[in-house]
């Protein structure tokens, strides 16, 4: 369990993620026609229909859906209920034709931009950042088994408390975000501390939703990596560790037998795992 003296509500993390979202989606619109919106919308709105007939919703539960709806808006929630609740069947459809690494969800805390870092590296961190310290090594090749020298490896994760630098106020920005370099091997090497399960906020829409069904609102602790190299297709995944609380249950449903880290003491209180990383051609 996650015990800490700070408690950053809902509406603080889920607001700045919308912004956050708005930020990095600029001016990136999609082209889509008309027939295909009528498509998609039209199969969207099939199912609710559907659950509608099949649980024979009454017009008390369709109004306070449509209250809880508003809500999520208000409270800027969407990118965090939808990562948590849809994008993992959006994943699953482009994992269908992917090649190398698995990938997982985004999720709703990426943030674009953050500083370089020259492998090996250690992640921006306060002088007293609590946890286990941890150093993620390998390899990013490509299909063929080639080095790809200079990849990137764009990594975020939560503190040992669970919360995210950039929307959790009392955590320092930038904290636990950088951008690992490889070297001319393809060879990387970071230093950061072992993340603590994530919760999701009970105090918002979508928590007060996981508490009103009996649901639990946690994800298994997790390092997020966007790897990336000029000529390759970027892959978007996360990293578990085995054995780690939620791993076989994780409310987001994002987790792959694949993703997860064997980390080994090293006999002087730090983990050591390695994971190599696989591109496919762009
Ligand atoms: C997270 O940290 C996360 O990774 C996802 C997918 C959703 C909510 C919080
Ligand atoms: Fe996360």
């Amino acid at each position: 369990m996650t015990t800490t003296q700070h408690s950053p509500s809902a509406a603080a993390s889920g607001a700045s993620a919308t912004e956050a979202f708005r930020a990095a989606r600029g001016e990136g619109e999609a082209q889509v026609t008309s027939e295909r919106i009528a498509d998609v919308v039209q199969a969207v709105l099939a199912g609710v229909h559907e659950a509608i007939r099949a649980k024979q919703v009454s017009y008390a539960e369709f109004q306070a859906a449509k209250q809880w709806l508003i809500e999520v808006g208000e409270g800027g929630e969407w990118p965090l209920f939808l990562d948590v609740f849809v994008e993992h069947v959006v994943e699953e459809v482009t994992a269908q034709r992917q090649h190398g690494t698995k990938g997982s969800i985004l999720g709703p805390y990426y943030l674009p931009d953050q500083p370089k870092l020259p492998s090996v590296a250690t992640l921006p961190m306060r002088p007293d950042e609590k946890g286990t310290p941890l150093t993620l090594s390998g390899q990013v090749r490509d299909l063929e088994g080639n080095p790809v020298p200079g990849a990137e490896l764009d990594i975020w994760h939560a503190d040992d408390d669970g919360y995210y630098s950039g929307f959790a106020p009392h955590v320092p920005e930038g904290n636990l975000r950088g951008v690992v370099v490889a070297d001319g091997d393809g060879r990387f090497e970071v230093s950061t501390v072992k993340p603590a399960p994530y919760q999701i906020p009970t105090d918002g829409p979508t928590g007060k939703l996981i508490e009103a069904a009996g649901w639990h609102p946690w994800r298994p602790a997790h390092l997020h990596l966007i790897v990336r190299a000029s000529g390759h297709r970027q892959i978007t995944t996360q990293l578990y560790f085995e054995g780690g609380e939620w791993l076989e249950d994780d409310v987001a449903q994002a987790t792959k037998p694949e993703l997860v880290l064997d980390p080994r003491p090293d006999g002087e209180g730090k983990l050591r795992a390695e994971y190599d990383f696989v591109l496919e051609p762009q």
